[in-house]
C-alpha cells in the first residue's frame, strides 16, 4: 500500500463512468466544440468526455494529511471532443483563443515545468493526464494518435479545480480512446498521481470528487483507499460562489508544496519526540495513528511539542538526528535552499482542528434532530471558524477573499470561507434558500460599489450552485 495516499481495492466490482446521451443544454454546447473540432482536423468527433469543477465546503489542506474533506461537483466543467487518429501525435486546439494549438509525439511526452510567473502552459496539465493514463494501459491496448478539441468554462486559477478538471478529462479520454476500461476511483487516483507532475504534491481531493461527483449531494471524501459517502445537505441550504478577482495559478510559486513540506515536517518532528520511528511517518494523520489519539488530543500534543517560531532546516535536522542534506533526499525539502523557515505549529494546529471541523459539518447535516435553521447556522459557523483557521494558522488567504467573506457576511450569509487551494480565487458562502435572491443581489451590488477588475464579469462573479454529477462520457 503507497504511503502517498490514494490506493484502491476490489476494483473488478466497482462503478464505472457512465456513458451518457446529452439533454439539451450540454448537447447545445457540444455541438460548439464538435464544430470547433471539425474545422481543426476535417474530422468528426468520435466521443465527447465531461469532468466537472468542484467546490470544497469544507477540509482545506487537509486531504494531503490524509484527513477527509467535503467537497461536491458543480455546473461548471471541461468538455473534450476526441477522436483517434492513425499518426503517432497528440494534438490540441482549445475553444477559448487565449489556449494555444499544441502537438507532440504521444511517444515522446514531456512535462518539463519551467519557472514562468503565469505558471505552467495549459496543455502541459493534459500531457500530465495523458502521461500518467498511459502507464497504467496494458501495452497491447496503448493508443496511437489523438486528436483533440478542448472547451472549459471553469474560472482557471480561481480554486474551483480547473486544472483537476483538465488532467482527469485527459486521463479519462486516453483510457477511453484505448478501450480499456477502469472504475471511477482508479481513474481518480491515477488523475491525483498524474497531476503531480505539474510540480503540485496535492491529496487527491479535486480528482476524487470529480469522477465520484453525484447530482443531489456533497461527499466525504477519505483516502488510503480514496472513497466517498454521500452528504445529503440541509434542504433550506443554499451554496453561494463569489469571486475575489485575484487569480493564482498553483504551479507558478512554491506556497502550496511549502505548506505539503511544514505538514509533512511538523507530522515527522512530533513523532519523534513521541519516540516513534518518524522516518516511516509522511502525513500528520500517521503520526495521530501511532500515537493512537483522537484529534482533540492531537491539538495539545501539538500544543505541547511544537513552538510557535519558525523552525530553520537546521533546527529541524538537529531534531531528527540528520542532516539537511539527508532530510532533503527523503523529504520534500528538495526544492528549498537551506535558510527557508517552517511554521510546523502553525500548520499543524490548523489540519488537526480542521479535520476535526469536517466531521462536525458531515454529522450536523446528516442530525435529524437539529431544526433546519439551526443546522444551517451551525454549517456556517464551522465554515467562518474554517476561514479564520486559514487566514490565521495556514496563511493561504488574500486580502481580496478576507473582504469578500467579509462582505458576504454583512449581505446575510451564515458562514462563507475561501475555497481551494487559496491565495486568491473564490470564496464559498452558506445561505437560507428564501435570502439566495436577496443575498446574491446585495453581494452583487457591493462588488459593483468597489469596482470590477477588466477580464471579468459581474454574473459569473456571483452565482449559486448545486451538487452535480462526475465525470461522464457522452456521444452525440
Ligand atoms: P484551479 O484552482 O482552477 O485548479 P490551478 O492553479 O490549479 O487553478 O490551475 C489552472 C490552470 O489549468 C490554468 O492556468 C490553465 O493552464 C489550466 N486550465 C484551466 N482551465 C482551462 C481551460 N478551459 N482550457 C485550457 N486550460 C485550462
Ligand atoms: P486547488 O488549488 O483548489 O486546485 C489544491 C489541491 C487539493 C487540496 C486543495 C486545498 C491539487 C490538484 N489540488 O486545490 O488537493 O489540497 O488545494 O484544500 O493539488
Ligand atoms: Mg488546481
Amino acid at each position: 500500500m503507497s504511503r502517498n495516499g490514494n490506493e484502491c481495492r476490489g476494483v473488478e466490482l466497482e462503478e464505472r463512468v457512465p456513458i451518457l446521451q446529452p439533454d439539451e443544454k450540454l448537447l447545445k454546447r457540444l455541438n460548439t466544440l464538435a464544430n470547433h473540432f471539425q474545422s481543426k482536423y476535417n474530422i468528426q468527433p468520435s466521443f465527447f468526455v465531461r469532468v466537472p469543477g468542484r467546490v470544497n465546503l469544507i477540509g482545506e489542506h487537509i486531504d494531503y494529511c490524509g484527513y477527509p474533506v467535503c467537497p461536491m461537483a458543480i455546473e461548471q466543467d471541461v468538455l473534450v471532443a476526441v477522436a483517434p487518429s492513425k499518426g503517432n501525435d497528440i494534438r490540441l486546439t482549445n475553444v477559448d483563443p487565449k489556449y494555444i494549438d499544441f502537438q507532440c509525439n504521444i511517444e515522446n511526452i514531456s512535462v518539463c515545468i519551467g519557472d514562468t510567473n503565469d505558471g505552467p502552459d495549459w496543455y502541459k496539465y493534459f500531457l500530465c493526464g495523458v502521461k500518467g493514463a498511459l502507464e497504467v494501459i496494458p501495452e497491447e491496448y496503448l493508443p496511437r494518435g489523438i486528436l483533440v478539441a478542448v472547451w472549459g468554462n471553469i474560472p482557471p486559477n480561481s480554486g474551483l479545480s480547473s486544472s483537476s478538471a483538465l488532467v482527469s478529462a485527459a486521463v479519462l479520454l486516453t483510457v477511453h480512446v484505448s478501450q480499456h476500461q477502469l472504475p471511477k476511483r482508479k481513474l481518480a487516483t491515477i488523475s491525483a498521481s498524474a497531476e503531480r507532475y505539474i510540480g503540485t504534491q496535492g491529496g487527491g481531493m479535486d480528482q476524487a470528487i470529480a469522477f465520484l461527483g453525484k447530482a443531489g449531494s456533497a461527499m466525504l471524501i477519505e483516502f488510503n483507499p480514496v472513497r466517498g459517502t454521500d452528504v445529503t445537505l440541509p434542504e433550506t441550504a443554499v451554496f453561494v460562489i463569489a469571486h475575489s478577482q485575484a487569480c493564482h495559478n498553483k504551479a507558478s510559486t512554491t506556497d502550496f508544496n511549502l505548506r505539503v513540506a511544514e505538514c509533512q515536517l511538523a507530522a515527522q518532528m512530533i513523532a519523534k519526540k513521541r519516540n516513534k520511528p518518524w522516518e516511516r511517518v509522511q502525513r500528520l494523520i500517521d503520526v495521530q495513528e501511532s500515537l493512537g489519539v483522537s484529534l482533540d488530543e492531537m491539538v495539545s500534543v501539538v500544543t505541547t511539542e511544537l513552538h510557535e517560531e519558525p523552525y530553520t532546516m537546521n533546527e529541524i535536522s538537529k531534531n531528527l538526528d540528520t542532516t539537511n542534506e539527508k532530510l532533503k533526499e527523503i523529504s520534500l525539502l528538495r526544492s528549498f535552499n537551506d535558510s527557508q523557515t517552517f511554521k510546523l505549529k502553525q500548520r499543524a494546529l490548523h489540519v488537526y482542528n480542521e479535520a476535526a471541523r469536517v466531521i462536525e459539518f458531515q454529522r450536523t447535516s446528516v442530525e435529524n434532530t437539529i431544526m433546519e435553521e439551526e443546522k444551517v447556522r451551525q454549517l456556517g459557523k464551522l465554515m467562518s471558524n474554517s476561514h479564520a483557521s486559514l487566514y490565521e494558522l495556514y496563511e493561504c488567504s488574500h486580502p481580496s477573499l478576507d473582504s469578500l467573506v467579509d462582505k458576504a457576511m454583512a449581505c446575510g450569509a451564515l458562514g462563507a470561507r475561501l475555497t481551494g487551494a487559496g491565495w486568491g480565487g473564490c470564496i464559498v458562502a452558506i445561505v437560507t434558500k428564501d435570502k439566495v435572491t436577496e443575498f446574491v443581489d446585495a453581494l452583487k451590488e457591493e462588488i459593483v460599489r468597489c469596482g470590477i477588475k477588466d477580464g471579468f464579469k459581474l454574473d459569473d462573479l456571483v452565482f449559486p450552485t448545486e451538487p452535480n454529477q462526475g465525470a461522464a462520457i457522452y456521444t452525440i
